[in-house]
């Protein structure tokens, strides 16, 4: 059965097809096989991804198991979930049977075992298995907490530290941002609106303003890729004259604190040097920028979601089944949140020179997986290493240099892909 309709739709969609010949098709036929006729390039930076998704309820349970897997360490399996989901997430229409995914890049023989459960099934047993199991879910509420990675939170763990009530009276020594994480623990796990997110662009203009005329800041991260809501708000900042944004964080920094708007800070200075580092190193998916992670103290815009229903909570049992009174996941009594006026929002602030901004930009857009594969394609396929500060040819041995996103696009020859189409 030719599935034509995807045919077109990803004609449409300007995505590649690929047209088997005349043989291969009559054999398929024959042999009454289904046939996609969707051909899938295999590097998510080769494709258009955006917040659209026909494949929801398959990608959300590979992402889970993405996430599990991240937080106990596997990150090669992570990856793994993390690309078949982001191929399931381009497919223009709903799977219905995984025959439809036949020659379709990146699903291993794992993935494909979970999306053959989903579709029979309607549901897999090791996603259902996972959301349960208590050492993910233990895992899952320590890293919530601002400050603590999976590393410290699997040492907890061990222990039979499982919450947050335990956690506090197991009397560790919690540092500074810990702390800051588990004072603003509810509010940092609700989402950021893209309402909440416009009001600190605000904030921060007026702040860099204040400090020095001229600087340019740009939300980045999930928002610049369209999304509603996220966990934080990322911005990047410069300057358009080289060396004017030395020494600038800390001024937006004392600025920000002085007006009250900052719950916690912790700049990191700026530490790349092209000439001292030279390309690939440090590894390259960790950058250098001189960076300061916060917690905002912002003004209310609606009712707080302690009142506000929709936020898939019925009769206050939350969608993961857990109550929403559960004084064990939760950093002060239920309600209490609702009285405050303000809310504890993560910033991320970046500030990058103009020199690497194009490539600062493109490094802080997201989505991770989306530059992970940026990364894998300039190493593999064009022997070049990008990071957030730079592009390198290893044959030309040169720095590429670029002052648009466009431009490095070009120079890794790839097909321009906007920051909408980057959710993968
Ligand atoms: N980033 C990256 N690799 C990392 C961490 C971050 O490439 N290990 C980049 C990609 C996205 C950007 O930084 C901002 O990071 P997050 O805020 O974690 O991602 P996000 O897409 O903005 O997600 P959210 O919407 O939940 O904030
Ligand atoms: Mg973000």
């Amino acid at each position: 059965l030719l599935d034509i309709s995807w045919y077109t739709e990803s004609m449409r969609a300007g995505q590649p097809v690929q047209i088997l010949d005349r043989h291969k098709l009559q054999e398929l036929q024959e042999n009454k096989s289904e046939v996609v006729v969707f051909s899938v390039p295999s590097y998510a930076c080769q494709r258009r991804t955006t917040l659209e998704n026909q494949n929801a309820t398959l990608t959300d349970a590979l992402s889970l198991l993405a996430e599990n897997a991240e937080l106990s360490g596997e990150d090669g399996r992570g990856v793994a979930f993390r690309r078949a989901a982001a191929v399931l997430k381009v497919l223009p229409s709903p799977v219905k049977s995984a025959s439809q995914l036949a020659g379709l890049p990146c699903l291993g023989e794992h993935s494909l075992r979970v999306i053959k459960d989903i579709l029979e099934n309607g549901a897999s047993s090791e996603v259902e298995s996972t959301k349960e199991s208590e050492q993910f879910k233990a895992l899952k509420v320590l890293t919530g907490i601002f400050g603590v990675g999976a590393k410290t939170a699997d040492r907890w763990i061990r222990e039979g530290i499982h919450n947050l009530r335990q956690l506090r009276d197991s009397g560790h020594t919690l540092n500074r941002a810990q702390q800051a994480g588990l004072d603003h623990f509810d509010d940092i796990k609700q989402p950021v609106t893209k309402a909440e997110a416009a009001a600190i662009e605000e904030i921060v203009e007026k702040a860099v303003a204040s400090v020095l005329p001229g600087v340019r800041v740009v939300l980045t991260g999930g928002f610049r890729r369209g999304k509603l809501t996220g966990h934080d708000v990322d911005f990047l900042i410069t300057h358009p004259e080289e060396g004017r944004e030395v020494g600038l964080m800390p001024k937006v920094v004392s600025w920000l604190e002085a007006q009250g708007f900052l719950l916690y800070q912790k700049t990191t200075r700026n530490s790349y040097l092209e000439s001292k580092d030279g390309p690939g190193r440090p590894p390259s998916n960790i950058d250098r920028f001189e960076r300061c992670l916060s917690i905002f103290k912002l003004t209310r815009m609606e009712k707080p979601a302690a009142e506000a229903p929709g936020d898939g909570a019925v009769n206050g049992v939350r969608a993961d089944g857990q109550r929403e009174s559960d004084e064990l996941s939760r950093s002060e009594p239920a309600g209490a949140a609702a009285d405050r006026r303000w809310r504890a929002v993560r910033v991320d602030l970046v500030v990058s020179p103009i020199s690497q901004f194009a490539f600062a930009l493109l490094g802080w857009t997201g989505s991770k997986l989306f530059e992970r594969e940026l990364r894998r394609w300039a190493g593999y396929e064009k022997a070049m290493s990008l990071s957030s500060h730079a592009l390198y040819d290893n044959n030309q041995r040169k720095y590429l240099r670029a002052s648009s996103e466009e431009d490095i696009f070009a120079h890794l020859g790839l097909e321009y892909i906007p920051p909408s189409e980057r959710n993968a």
